[in-house]
């Protein structure tokens, strides 16, 4: 039986009844795509993750692939070979590429759809087949040159890895000191160590593209210190002929020296990467033969953190599932009003009120997150649509709105659901959740990582702060609170969402008073500034975490009500007993979610304005 549940229904209402993504497809550059066909496409894709995609999440996590010191190699269990190729066998990842490299062009809103079902089902899976869209940034920044060698990736569906982390260089990227040497023929030699490399060694594919920032060194002008110094290679695990793709039979000398041993997604190698240390040179080209290496690399990690956003979601979701399947059916304790009865009839745990605040509490969080992903998916339809259409300014403008929405994606995503599994979805089941025999344990397991790689939440924290909101003078937020504050003033509802409407207008003034808050402090720490103090930047520190998670709660609160206006008038007309349900239930997630989880952020913005610089005082010794 499979692990895995998926919620359709929902992802299908965001799609079509709240984004009206039936108004793009049909024209334009997704002239050959209908609803019809979307809707078929998630059919599709809803039962091959289901099946086979899911069959082997359990076996691979049981019997993890073991690494061997003599040949390099950490071969992948059987039966995750099968959903690998079951995955591959379906075309589905040709959604992500256009159609110059045999990409199948799709809305973003649609690919993120499909995503959410593979990455639920089996995140590995989606992992390892990852080198195609690595191909099409080798091609799309690339030489003619690097073209082929993008071409290649998708055709011959090779792997790959995307290559930064070193031993202390972590977050901080920029410390980076694995070094490019330049030859003669125009190729590099690539020397160094780098650690947690994921997907950079398996037996899916005959080669796999390593594409790795490094630090040229002995050419004028390049390689200086920080992230601006590092240049971006691509550097294969074999040799190959550029024209055929055939490999010539010498291995490059690149290693996998180790595999870590994990608390979780134990089927995704995650690998210590070596090169040049084994007697072969570690040969790599320069991406596009220009040094712009941070630049290039981030095209791959805002795609990587969306993704990790995605999965973090769908973990959660089908966490929540799981958790409602077992409440309905587990007999435990009289209802509460029954409760002096010793001889009371024991009912299900459904009929508790505390579980039925934690089951909503699941429900309107996935709910609300998975609107968010789709929500900035429908950025991205946004920016390639414009794109398409060569209107600059409005793909810039949706460009910055995406890039606002990047770390809420990553790093609120990951932090709400990584949470909430653990303290409700796994506590749904009692002592029963902390067992191997059901699936809750493992998805706490596999969701941890979503809040550490790809940047950590410190990290998204900063990003959305620092680099999306003062860098981007607030431009993207002010867009986006001025789509609220539309929402706000419409009559949405009908009348029936009025107290809900009061509390988002409450949360949207509390977030922008934390902003204000924290940009005040910013400006308060310039040199220059009068009474300014350069610690005062600290105080922007302490509260960034606190900002990212209070403006994720908007949103996500935001979306719902957006939903839940939809479902109201739905709920006018004629219904199938499913949809009633369906839609009663969006409008309950709704209010849930602005009742109990809104209010906190006044408190949150208390506690932001009254930071003070307690904490950095403080002597290490006394921690
Ligand atoms: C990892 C992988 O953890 C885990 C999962 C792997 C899954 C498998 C692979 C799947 C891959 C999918 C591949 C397919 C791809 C398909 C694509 C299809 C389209 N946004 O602020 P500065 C740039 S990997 C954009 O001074 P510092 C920008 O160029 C490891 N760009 O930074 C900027 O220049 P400028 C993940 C950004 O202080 C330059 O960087 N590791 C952004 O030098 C310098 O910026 C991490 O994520 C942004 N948000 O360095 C590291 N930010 O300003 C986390 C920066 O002129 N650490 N740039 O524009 C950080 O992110 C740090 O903040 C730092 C700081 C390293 C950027
Ligand atoms: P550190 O950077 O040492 O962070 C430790 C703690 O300090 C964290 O809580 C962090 O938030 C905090 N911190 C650090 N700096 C700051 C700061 N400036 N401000 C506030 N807080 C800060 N990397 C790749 O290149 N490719 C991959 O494919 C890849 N896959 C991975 C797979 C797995 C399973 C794992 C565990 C890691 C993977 N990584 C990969 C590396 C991953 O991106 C890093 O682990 C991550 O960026 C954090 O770096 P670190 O582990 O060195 O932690």
């Amino acid at each position: 039986m499979t692990h895995y549940k998926t919620n359709l229904r929902d992802i299908t209402f965001n799609l079509f009844e709240v984004f009206d993504r039936g108004a793009i497809l049909g024209s334009g550059p997704y002239t050959d795509l209908d609803v019809e066909t979307a809707e078929a496409m998630l059919t599709e894709a809803d039962r091959l993750a289901r099946t086979k995609i899911a069959d082997s999440f359990v076996e691979a996590d049981r019997t993890p692939p073991v690494f061997d010191p003599e040949t390099h190699t950490a071969p992948l269990p059987a039966s995750f070979k099968k959903s690998f190729a079951a995955y591959m066998d379906s075309d589905f990842w040709r959604v992500e590429l256009p159609e110059e490299i045999g990409g199948q062009p799709t809305p973003p809103s649609l690919q993120w759809s499909i995503a959410e079902l593979v990455l639920g089902a089996n995140p590995a899976v989606y992992m390892y087949a990852s080198g195609p869209s690595m191909g099409f940034v080798i091609w799309a920044n690339g030489t003619e040159r690097d073209q082929k060698i993008g071409r290649l990736m998708v055709d011959r569906q090779w792997g790959s890895s995307m290559v930064l982390t070193e031993p202390d260089a972590g977050s901080d990227v920029g410390a980076g000191v694995t070094k490019a040497i330049p030859q003669p023929d125009g190729s590099w030699h690539i020397e160094g160590v780098k650690r947690f490399i994921t997907s950079a060694e398996h037996d899916l594919s005959e080669n796999i593209v390593h594409l790795v920032l490094a630090r040229p060194t002995g050419v004028e002008g390049v390689g200086g210190p920080g992230t601006k110094g590092l240049s971006l290679f691509v550097v294969p695990k074999e040799h190959f002929d550029l024209e055929t793709g055939e490999l010539t039979g010498e291995r490059n000398g690149v290693f996998v020296t180790g595999v870590e041993h994990k608390m979780g997604i134990k089927v995704s190698n995650t690998c210590e990467l070596t090169f040049g240390q084994h007697g072969v040179p570690a040969k790599g080209w320069l991406l596009g033969e220009v040094h712009d290496g941070i630049r290039q690399m981030f095209q791959v990690i805002e795609h990587a953190r969306m993704m990790v956003g995605t999965k973090a979601i769908a973990t959660l979701s089908t966490g929540y599932l799981n958790a409602l399947e077992y409440a309905k059916t587990r007999v435990q304790g009289p209802d509460l009003t029954q409760q002096t009865n010793k001889s009371a009839p024991r009912v299900t745990i459904t009929h508790h009120p505390d579980v039925r605040r934690s089951l909503l509490t699941q429900k309107a969080a996935v709910e609300g997150m998975r609107a968010l992903v789709l929500y900035t998916a429908t950025v991205q339809d946004r920016v390639a649509l414009a794109k398409a259409s060569g209107d600059v300014e409005t793909a810039k403008t949706a460009h910055r709105l995406n890039d606002l929405l990047l770390p809420i994606v990553k790093g609120y995503g990951s932090e709400r659901s990584w949470t909430l599994l653990g303290t409700e979805s796994l506590q749904t089941f009692g002592g029963s959740g902390f067992l191997t025999d059901y699936p809750i344990e493992q998805y706490v397991r596999d969701a941890k990582i979503d809040t550490l790689y790809e940047g950590t939440t410190a990290i998204q924290g900063q990003d959305l702060f620092f680099r999306k909101i003062v860098r981007d003078e607030g431009q993207a937020l002010g867009a986006l609170s001025a789509e609220v504050t539309a929402f706000l003033e419409s009559e949405a509802g009908n009348g029936q969402l009025k107290t809900e409407r009061a509390l988002l207008a409450k949360a949207l003034e509390d977030v922008g008073e934390i902003v204000a808050q924290m940009v005040g402090d910013l400006q308060s720490s310039v040199p220059m500034m009068p009474e300014s103090d350069p610690r005062n930047v600290y105080k922007v520190g302490l509260n960034t975490t606190r900002l990212l998670m209070a403006l994720g709660d908007v949103i996500c609160s935001w979306l719902l009500l957006r939903g839940a206006e939809v479902a109201l008038a739905k709920l006018g007309g004629e219904l199938s007993p499913a949809d009633q349900w369906f839609y009663e239930g969006k409008v309950a997630s709704a209010r849930w979610f602005a009742a109990t989880q809104l209010p906190r952020i006044s408190a949150e913005r208390a506690i932001a304005e009254a930071v003070d610089l307690g904490a950095m005082d403080l002597d290490e010794a006394a921690f």
